[in-house]
């Protein structure tokens, strides 16, 4: 029986230029393409190009840098500044933002994490890229300051998860939420998860979080988890150490996830503007609640917190309604109005 070919193969490309008359949005969204498929090279040859190991150098987080996390940086700085489309990049991977020379400079701002994960590289566990995608503000030829808005002014927001298979993930601002894998043969991101959404049911009881934090969370943080992990209707505890792992499958399955702020990180350790506000977007969209929990004296959406600077960070709570409601009614008993 010989192989079906698909002869309408439904790419990213084309699905982006069916949801958008913005061809600049097109062609940013292939320079993100063609930037994952080269870290989809890279990830996928570290061993065999002696990429394991560190570079030797810190990033703006503090983490030591990977080899891969160098590569990958490179490959999308290069791929967003030769767009012609981008005046303001923010990665994880460059203390200071990066702007585009006038001339390539063009009307969108992204800031990304271009390997999140990265310290599961070298045993070989998922990592992934994540993005979000700004406009510059109306009358500015390109400051850091068009990025420094709330998830409000986010355009477009997507994670790749480099694992098993390949998968981009995103939506744009107030639409569905669409999956695309890396099909190798063609080298095309093809569509095959329209309209990603939470279980209706709110799916399995999974709960993800690093419990070795557990000694410096909240109390209505701690007695949540413990819920979750009560005897009577035990979650099942799923934790990658890679949020675009983890992510990808409390949208898929259901559960929850969470980083929350603590009495050593009272911000988290998460970062807003390349991790808090693209996961948000892509799990509301996708039908799910993206909290801080408590957070500078109340309960917020992590799409309404402002930056204060490109690497500011945000505690997050996000996943299905039924779970993250266990977390809402622990804080109400503490006395938060929720
Ligand atoms: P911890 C990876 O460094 C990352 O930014 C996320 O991908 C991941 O969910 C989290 O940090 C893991 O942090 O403190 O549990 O190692």
């Amino acid at each position: 029986m010989a192989e079906k070919f698909d002869v309408d193969a439904p790419t990213l490309n084309r699905f982006v230029m069916a949801s958008t008359h913005d061809h600049d949005l097109v062609i940013l969204m292939n320079a993100i393409a063609t930037s994952c498929k080269l870290i989809t090279s890279a990830v996928q040859r570290a061993g065999i190009a002696k990429l394991y190991g560190l570079a030797g150098e810190q990033n703006s987080t503090g983490d030591d840098q990977k080899k891969l996390d160098v590569l990958a940086n490179d490959m999308m700085i290069n791929a967003l500044v030769n767009s012609g489309v981008c005046s303001v990049l923010v990665s994880e991977e460059n203390e200071e933002p990066i702007f585009v020379r006038t001339g390539k400079s063009g009307k969108f701002c992204v800031a990304f994490d271009p390997l999140d994960g990265s310290s599961n590289i070298d045993c070989n566990v998922s990592v992934g890229t994540i993005f979000s995608v700004y406009e510059k503000a109306p009358g500015s030829e390109g400051r850091v300051e068009d990025l420094l808005r709330s998830g409000a002014h986010c355009l477009c927001a997507g994670y790749v998860a480099y694992s098993s298979a390949v998968e981009m993930v995103f939506t744009f601002r107030g639409g569905t939420v669409h999956g695309f894998c890396l099909d190798s043969t063609i080298g095309e991101f093809v569509h095959t998860r329209p309209h990603m959404t939470f279980p209706e049911d709110g799916g399995k009881k999974i709960y993800s979080c690093n419990e070795g934090n557990s000694f410096n969370w909240e109390q209505p943080i701690k007695d949540a988890v413990e819920i979750f992990k009560d005897e009577k209707d035990p979650y099942a505890a799923r934790y990658v150490g890679s949020m675009v792992a983890d992510i990808h499958r409390t949208i898929l399955y259901g559960g929850i996830y969470l980083y929350p702020a603590d009495a050593k990180s009272p911000k988290g350790k998460l970062r807003l503007l390349y991790e808090g506000i693209p996961m948000a977007m892509i799990i509301e969209q996708a039908g799910g609640i993206a909290s801080t929990g408590m957070f500078e004296g109340k309960i917020q959406r992590v799409l309404d917190l402002v930056p204060d600077a490109i690497h500011a960070k945000c505690p997050i709570i996000m996943g299905g309604k039924r779970d993250v409601q266990v977390v809402y009614d622990q804080f109400a008993k503490h006395g938060a109005s929720v």
